[in-house]
This record gives structure tokens, C-alpha cells and sequence, in this order.
């Protein structure tokens, strides 16, 4: 078990058992892509990969860091935490300045973690490191700062030592994740509800185009910029248009010469996703999976055309999935890139699926296909202390 090992690796690295030990899921995004920095609407779902850490406070002014999986230390005094260039460090430290700049008093602290969420799959291990330790430091310190706050501490330690521009996506879905449900967040209001999705009945099958996604390859940084000018143009005409949630295909439409080509297609998929998330959880409430399954193909066209981040290998998946009976939808899943397809499938086509798709992805790309099929569970969570294990 994961969280074993890596309470086991604490005790070895430190010579004590972690007094806490967290669970900290990655997440799947059924639609609503690049719309949660346009203040739009997402329906992810946290699942069974995740990052566990092993955190205990210690009586030293220093922060002592494992990455398990990649068998590094990294140590830095509490007081002089800064980005540094060791990549994997930079998302822990981001959280750690964080909570400095709210003013909470931290005291030094051991920590190791490891998980087994595929990096760079679009599965968003970055949010559940982020998003892991800001939970254990919170419990820790007793600091008593809520859910929705710790989502935005790690959404800031992207921003400033990941340097991501990120939406909140990732980090809301990593904390408030519900077994057995997508949940449907409004990214301005922030409000969100749930919507039952029974994996027994509709199974959800990553496949991974195996090209590693970097979202700070800057091309995420550039669509949100596009996104916010396209909102400077429509803005001196509708004041209202404070987010591209707000603008339609109307407005677009009327001064699409300013705009510019490559701003009005990127504004017209942003408008047209969000309206793609407000019918599908439509049809998901009506149990309409058909329904819910053309949401998603259309969600993936415009990903590939109008926003231009999906890939050929992340294409050619998409294209597999949809020659396959009992799939009812599919698309490119997170920032785009590479990363992972997501699918939903009929339980009894699951393994036709996975045979059918390998079989085109293999042929044309001479390596065999990965494919993960993942159960929804809850969101972030202290599991039982560490049994300590020298
Ligand atoms: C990445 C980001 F981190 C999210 O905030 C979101 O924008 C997503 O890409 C695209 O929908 O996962």
C-alpha cells in the first residue's frame, strides 16, 4: 500500500513514525475545458491515484523534503524559502510561502510523499502535491483554515513557483472530490453541486497519449492571455463582459475583425464549452449518457480546432474510441498537449475498448497503449496515523 510505504520511508528518513499521514487524489475532468480561468463551469471528479504524504512538525527552523518517487531530498531553512530550480521542491515550497503570506507561524517540518499518479497525463499531480500538503500543514498547525481556502493557497503556489497560470480546476477537484460523483463547480460564484456517476455503470477509461503535457511550455500561459484579450475587446462595447463567461457568440461575431482570427476562435470555444457543461450536466441529470457522450465529442472538436491544444496521438485516441460499440464519449482531458484521453464506456465493452483503441494506437506508434480505469472517490483526507515500520 502507498501510504505504507511512504510512512515507512518517513520513519527511515527521519528516525520517528509520522504523526500524519494524507491521502491527496489527482482528478478527472469530464467537460469544461480552459473555462475555469474564463470564471466558467467545470465537472471533475477526484479518483483512486493519488500522492500520499507522511508529514510530521519538527523542532528545528528547517523544512526537510523526500520525493520518494524520485528518491531526492531537498532541504532549506524556514526562513529563506524561494523558488528554487529543483522542479518537484518548487510546488511544495509554493504552498509553504502561501501560508507564510496569510501570516500563519510555521515551525520546521519533515515531510515525504510519492504516489502513483501518472506526471505529465494530464491527471493533475501538481494539484494533489499542492493540495496535500497545504491539508497537512493546515492540521498540523490547527490552523483551521477551510476547504475552499486551501484550494486557492495551492492554486497561488502554481502560479508563483510553478509559474502556471492555472485555473482552479485541479486544486478545488483534489479537495472537494465525493465518491461516486462529478461535481459541477461554478468557477466565479464558486458554488458547486454534485451529480451522482456510477462507475459501475459507466466505466471511465483514461488512455495515455504517452506525450508528456508541460503546462509551463507557456502555451497554457498564451490561451489565457488571448482569452483576456479577447475580454478587453468585447469590454468597450458590453460593459458587462467581465469574463469570456459572460460574452456570447453573438458578441463575438459583431467584432470579430477586431478580435482577430486565432482570439475569436479561441473566445468562441470558451463560449461554446460552457454552454457544452450547463447540457451535459442536463443530460447527466436525465441519465441521458448518449446525450452526455456528444457533449464530449464536440468538446474535443474544439479543443483540436478552435483552442489548438490537443496533439495528433491525443486525435488518433479520440478517433479509436468513437469506432468502438458501447463508447459514449470521448475527448482530450486537461490542459492539453498530450496527456490522456478520458472515455465512457459500457462495462461489458470495456475490454473490447481497450483491445480495439491499443490495437490502432500500437500500429501506428509502435508502443503499446496505457490505459487506467479509474473509480471516483472523496477528496483530500487524513488516513489512520502512521504504523511506524522501521
Ligand atoms: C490544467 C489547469 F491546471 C486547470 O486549471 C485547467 O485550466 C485545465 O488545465 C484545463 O481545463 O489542468
Amino acid at each position: 500500500m502507498l501510504a505504507q510505504t511512504v510512512a515507512s520511508a518517513f520513519q527511515r528518513h527521519f528516525g520517528y513514525a509520522a504523526p500524519l499521514l494524507v491521502r491527496a487524489p489527482g482528478r478527472v475532468n469530464l467537460i469544461g475545458e480552459h473555462t475555469d480561468y474564463n470564471n466558467g463551469f467545470v465537472l471533475p471528479a477526484a479518483v483512486d491515484k493519488a500522492i500520499y504524504y507522511a508529514v510530521g512538525l519538527s523542532s528545528t527552523a528547517e523544512i526537510r523534503l523526500v520525493a520518494h518517487d524520485l528518491n531526492d531530498c531537498f532541504t532549506i531553512a524556514l526562513d529563506q524559502v524561494h523558488r528554487t530550480d529543483t522542479p518537484w521542491a518548487n510546488y511544495l515550497l509554493g504552498v509553504v510561502a502561501q501560508l507564510q503570506k496569510r501570516g500563519l507561524t510555521l515551525t520546521g517540518f519533515d515531510c515525504v510523499f510519492g504516489g502513483d499518479i501518472p506526471i505529465g497525463a494530464g491527471m493533475s499531480s501538481s494539484a494533489a502535491v499542492e493540495c496535500g500538503l497545504a491539508f497537512a500543514l493546515n492540521r498540523l498547525l490547527s490552523a483551521d483554515i477551510d476547504k475552499m481556502e486551501l484550494a486557492h493557497i495551492a492554486q497561488k503556489a502554481e502560479h508563483e513557483y510553478a509559474l502556471v497560470q492555472c485555473g482552479l480546476m485541479d486544486q478545488f477537484a483534489s479537495l472537494f472530490g465525493k465518491p461516486e460523483h462529478v461535481v459541477r463547480l461554478d468557477c466565479r460564484s464558486l458554488e458547486y453541486a454534485y451529480f451522482p456517476f456510477d462507475t459501475q455503470a459507466c466505466r471511465i477509461v483514461l488512455c495515455n497519449s504517452g506525450v508528456k503535457h508541460s503546462l509551463a511550455s507557456s502555451e497554457y500561459n498564451t490561451r489565457r492571455k488571448e482569452c483576456e484579450r479577447g475580454v478587453s475587446v468585447l469590454r468597450q462595447y458590453y460593459p458587462e463582459v467581465q469574463s469570456l463567461r459572460d460574452a456570447t457568440l453573438d458578441h463575438l461575431a459583431a467584432h470579430r475583425d477586431e478580435l482577430g482570427p486565432v482570439v475569436y476562435r479561441r473566445c468562441a470555444y470558451v463560449v461554446q464549452e460552457n454552454q457544452r457543461v450547463e447540457a451535459a450536466c442536463r443530460h447527466l441529470a436525465a441519465h441521458d449518457l448518449g446525450a452526455f457522450g456528444q457533449e464530449m465529442y464536440a468538446s474535443h472538436a474544439g479543443l483540436r480546432d478552435d483552442y489548438e491544444v490537443s496533439c495528433e496521438e491525443l486525435d488518433v485516441l479520440v478517433e479509436a474510441a468513437r469506432q468502438v460499440p458501447g463508447v459514449y464519449g470521448a475527448r482530450m482531458m486537461g490542459g492539453g498537449f498530450g496527456g490522456c484521453t478520458i472515455n465512457l464506456v459500457a462495462p461489458d465493452q470495456v475490454e473490447n475498448f481497450i483491445r480495439e483503441v491499443g490495437a490502432t494506437y500500437e500500429q501506428r506508434y509502435g508502443r503499446p497503449l496505457e490505459t487506467y480505469q479509474t473509480t471516483i472517490v472523496g477528496g483530500v483526507e487524513a488516513l489512520e496515523a502512521a504504523v511506524a515500520q522501521p
